[in-house]
């Protein structure tokens, strides 16, 4: 059984414990998982040669961890409850002997494609059991998924199957978000155009509507499985086998394919699973993410299932078919942890309280929230309306790079502070670094956060890329992790996110590179230059604000922003749509043609007067015009 920290005391001695001998506090972790074979090496390398790596010389299949190793006392018990989009189709429970022929029997499908340990597997699917089921199946067999999230383009989709050489995309007919239709199958054959790296394509039927299908290539999931036997033997990997791919956006160029590898990522996902929400036996956890993103990997599959949890994955959106659903799911299901992210919280918040003061919670025991940073207000009506003022908020700071939940409290235990993601957990070394690279000590202090030494589940690479890898994280600080995030430590030591110091814009808890969206506008045969910036938004956090300077006189101004918003989608997808578009004659720079992003921001936030210094300016007269709105 994995430990579970009790009181603050214990937390202290445990993470004091952990900091002093790294090696031993995780190697007692480890001994509560079952190893096909278990070697002496814990952790070895350094940030210096980023060579870190942990559980090297032992072998394992993370999914016999996940499934079979719960046949014998939890075989019956629930794995996944399914809610479906439509709330009067009736959801299904999914139990850990069924999970297990069906990830076993999905494996065999694999196998009989010709997928071999090593090769990668793209998914694009929907929030359905079988989205699990498909990536349990690759793990199993020591395949490499790479799950894209389905608000992503044709164009995003062949871009990361071409990056990882993926030759198998495992899809869906399409899929309803709320109202709105996702035709998952039509989008992959626009993919499958641009690239011709796909040999085989298995489309699950979800929605029964008409696609299309290209002999030779592309089959039917129910048509795949048909016969094939429930009994797979689960490879024997090594601790450092790649375990998956997951695309996430950096400051500069394409999107980065985070490396995650076996042992590290299942010991540290199933630790914080367990201490961060106390979770309990019999808990329903609840966690809204979608498994296109990295919440999902860790705390809807992996984490929960590796602890023996039920866990509950929902196809739909909270606000539909109204502003009710969340609390109509977690009454249906009586749910006892419940981890959703500030922006669905702000957007419930500005919906009517009758939509929440009608519902059963009386069920939950514990809230989080994950994604961005959580605001004063959102954090108090979470607390006061959903929790009741009965549980505590575990604000969880983490990112893709870092697997698992680093700074958060430890449900119950850790004294909150709204806003705050308060304490690391154990084996987390978080340090402040000013801007020349030096430790800043003490409390009450802010600066970069970094991390000092490595934990389990941190990325061991960018996929086919590991100088750019050490270049992103290991050089701008240089003996260190560097997160990309501001932080302050207060008086108390709790640490306070303050969000991105680089260009990462966060939209409703979704990364995206300000260069990304930059390129795509610039497509636009009309465009001569553009800057993107994010800017305060209420309910997503931040928006998207594009700058744009056209070659020639803007005519049809609202007629360009639907090409240019066209644009965005069809190169990125509808996440990454800019909130606002102005045009301008000129964007300001700086004498070497640096554009200065700071007076951007500050002109996109109305805040005139703060520009700062301008005078270094290569034409100050911009800055006027963009104030003014003249082009
Ligand atoms: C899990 C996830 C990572 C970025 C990260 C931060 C921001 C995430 C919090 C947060 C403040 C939080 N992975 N972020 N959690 N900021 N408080 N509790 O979101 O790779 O998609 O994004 O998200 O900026 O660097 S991610």
């Amino acid at each position: 059984m994995i430990p579970k920290i009790s009181n603050l005391e214990e937390y202290k001695s445990v993470y004091n414990k952990s900091i002093k001998d790294p090696a031993g506090f995780w190697a007692e972790i480890a001994d509560c998982f079952q190893w096909k074979k278990k070697g002496n090496q814990i952790n070895s390398g350094n940030f210096n040669d980023v060579n870190h790596s942990w559980f090297e010389d032992s072998t394992l299949n993370i999914t016999e961890n996940c499934l079979d190793r719960h046949l014998d006392k939890r075989g019956e018990k629930t794995a996944i409850i399914w809610e479906s989009n439509d709330p009067k189709e009736e959801g299904k429970h999914i139990s850990y002997r069924e999970l297990h022929a069906m990830v076993s029997q999905f494996a065999n499908v694999l196998i009989n494609k010709g997928v071999q340990k090593g090769d990668r597997v793209c998914i694009y699917m929907p929030m359905v059991p079988e989205l699990a089921v498909a990536v349990l199946a690759c793990a199993r067999i020591g395949a490499i998924h790479s799950v894209v999230f389905g608000g992503f383009s044709a164009r995003a989709l062949a871009d990361r199957i071409d990056d990882a050489e993926c030759r198998v995309l495992l899809t869906a007919d399409s899929t309803y978000r709320g109202k709105k239709e996702i035709r998952l199958k039509d989008i992959s054959d626009d993919a499958m155009n641009l690239t011709d790296k796909i040999d085989n394509c298995i489309t699950l039927k979800r929605t029964g509507n008409d696609i299309n299908m290209k002999q030779g290539r592309d089959s039917w999931w129910h048509d795949e499985i048909d016969g094939v036997s429930t009994f797979n033997e689960a490879l024997e990997l090594n601790g450092e086998d790649p375990l998956f791919i997951l695309y996430t956006s950096g400051s500069t160029g394409k999107p980065k394919g985070i490396l995650h590898t076996t042992a590290g990522y299942m010991v540290y996902t199933a630790y914080s699973f367990k201490n961060v929400f106390q979770y309990e036996e019999n808990d329903i956890y609840w966690c809204t993410a979608d498994i296109g993103w990295i919440t999902g990997h860790s705390y809807i599959v992996y984490g929960p299932l590796l602890c023996g949890a039920t866990t509950l994955m929902f196809e739909g959106v909270p606000t539909f078919p109204d502003a009710g659903r969340f609390w109509d799911v977690v009454e249906k299901y009586k749910v006892n942890i419940f981890y959703t992210a500030p922006t669905a919280i702000r957007a419930l918040q500005a919906c009517d309280l009758g939509f929440v003061s009608s519902k059963d919670l009386s069920s939950l025991r514990v809230l989080g929230t994950v994604g961005e940073p959580i605001n004063e207000e959102a954090w108090h009506w979470y607390n006061d309306h959903i929790g009741k003022k009965q549980c505590p908020i575990v604000d969880t700071w983490w990112q893709t790079e870092t697997g698992g939940i680093l700074i958060s409290p430890l449900a119950g235990i850790t004294p909150l502070k709204p806003s705050y993601a308060t304490l690391p957990l154990p084996g987390v070394e978080p340090i402040l670094v000013n801007n020349e690279g030096e430790i800043i000590e003490g409390n009450g202090v802010e600066g970069n956060l970094c991390i000092k030494n490595s934990w389990p589940s941190q990325t061991r690479t960018l996929y086919g890329d590991h100088e750019r890898f050490i270049q992103t994280y290991f050089s701008t600080y240089p003996g260190y992790y560097f997160t990309g995030d501001g932080c302050k430590r207060d008086e108390d030591g709790y640490y306070r996110i303050t969000g991105r110091v680089d260009d990462v814009i966060n939209v409703s808890g979704h990364r995206i590179g300000t260069a990304e969206v930059e390129n795509a506008i610039a497509e636009h045969e009309g465009v001569c230059e553009t800057a993107v910036i994010g800017y305060p938004h209420d309910i997503k956090g931040q928006g998207i604000y594009a700058y744009v300077v056209c070659y020639e006189e803007v005519k049809n101004a609202d007629e360009l922003r639907k090409e240019i918003l066209a644009k965005v989608i069809e190169l990125i997808g509808p996440i990454a749509k800019p909130d606002k578009i102005q045009f301008v004659s000129g964007l300001p720079k700086t004498r070497s043609g640096k554009i200065m992003r700071r007076i951007l921001r500050k002109l996109a936030e109305g805040e005139f007067d703060k520009l700062g210094d301008v005078s270094t300016l290569l034409d100050p007269s911009v800055v006027e015009k963009i104030k003014s709105g003249v082009i």
